[in-house]
């Protein structure tokens, strides 16, 4: 197991030296925004970042994410284009290094919370999800208000691309229901996979998060059944999961634990976000530490539950609250984030020992 930390790039006010700092920390999983969904991600740009990173003593084994175009999960007849690409990208990254790839395949909406800075009761701050607060939005009015809440910094999967054409977008998924929209990720995996297994890359699909639909738009990839039925659209370890317990665990029917540990089994976790979440009531959480006290995950059986099937791929801690004062992206500011890693380390370091 190797456990890494997200880094923004250039775009990030977090230095490579204070993530090097955290113990532990073998690499990172690396976000940039200098490539649009359907570009070709430039060799020469992502070898900087890997130099910059290798530079720091840190590895880059894992991105996230390379975004699928929206045309190819609509099935449009210009998909073949974006996915031509797509492979480019693949080949490109792959010669820096690169083993695993984080992405998704939610239409139009990326994760979705419906606020940004939640206000905890010791005063730090955090995402948090409430059904109610989006009962009555129009879709734009979501992003509008999605967006007005990140301030400067840019949001992944909120890019203003992705949503120019939200209307005519929508439009079309009225016509698209959910095996409709499996038919078309099988179309795109069997013409990538291929490609991954030739370069030595695994595909880690990101689970829906929160964990069910939005505005009546299918999404597919939230529940044990439907990540199995991922799985079996090409059979091959290249054709893996991203297993974030954050986002599986917002539904509480899925046993998260359970769910690790029949995926674990087979080889198909090719990377892991780890966190926690807190319920208060339906549908109706915030993201709270890492520490299973403060929230509703017990996080030493999702570690268990790794650890106890084999997993020898990439953690990282997920989204933090921000605490101590601290400014920056939602989700990712520094301090919260390590003490995550510093407690996964712990619990993984404890796993161990018991079984000596
Ligand atoms: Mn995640």
């Amino acid at each position: 197991m190797k456990m890494t930390f997200r880094w923004y790039g250039n775009d990030d006010p977090i230095s490579l030296k204070y993530i090097k700092q955290i113990p532990n920390c073998s690499g990172l999983m690396i976000m940039v925004n200098d490539f649009k969904a359907g570009e070709v991600w430039d060799k020469d740009i992502f070898q900087k970042y890997v130099d910059q990173a290798h530079a720091a003593g840190l590895e880059v084994e894992v991105i996230e994410s390379i975004n699928v175009h929206e045309d190819i999960k609509m099935g449009l007849p210009t998909r073949d284009k974006y996915i031509q690409n797509y492979k480019q990208s693949l080949r490109n990254v792959a010669a820096a290094g690169v083993k695993v790839v984080v992405y998704n395949f939610m239409p139009v909406f990326d994760w979705l919370k419906t606020d940004l800075g939640h206000v905890l009761a010791d005063g730090s701050n955090t995402l948090s999800y409430d059904e109610k607060d989006i009962q009555g939005l129009t879709p734009q009015e979501l992003v509008n208000k999605t967006l007005q809440g990140a301030g400067n910094l840019t949001l992944p999967g909120w890019e203003p691309e992705r949503l120019a054409e939200l209307n005519k977008v929508l439009e079309i998924y009225k016509n698209i229901d959910e095996d409709k929209l499996r038919a078309n990720y099988k179309y795109f995996l069997e013409e990538i996979i291929p490609t991954c297994e030739e370069v030595g890359i695994r595909m880690a699909v990101h689970p829906d998060d929160p964990a069910w639909p939005v505005f009546g738009i299918p999404r597919i990839s939230h529940t044990p059944e439907q990540l199995r039925q991922i799985l079996a659209l090409v059979d091959s370890p290249a054709n893996s999961l991203c297993l974030c317990t954050g986002s599986i665990g917002s539904e509480p029917n899925n046993n998260v634990a359970e769910i690790i540990a029949e995926f674990a089994k087979k080889d198909r976790i090719a990377c892991a976000h780890v966190r926690n979440i807190k319920f208060e009531g339906d549908r109706k959480f915030y993201e709270s530490s890492h520490f299973t006290g403060d929230g509703s995950l017990d996080m030493y059986a999702i570690m268990k539950a790794l650890y106890d099937n084999g997993f020898d791929g990439y953690i990282r801690p997920d989204h933090g609250r921000m605490i101590w004062g601290e400014e920056g992206r939602a989700g990712y500011g520094l301090y919260d984030r390590a003490l995550g890693l510093a407690y996964l380390n712990g619990l993984w370091e404890a796993l161990e020992h018991q079984d000596k």
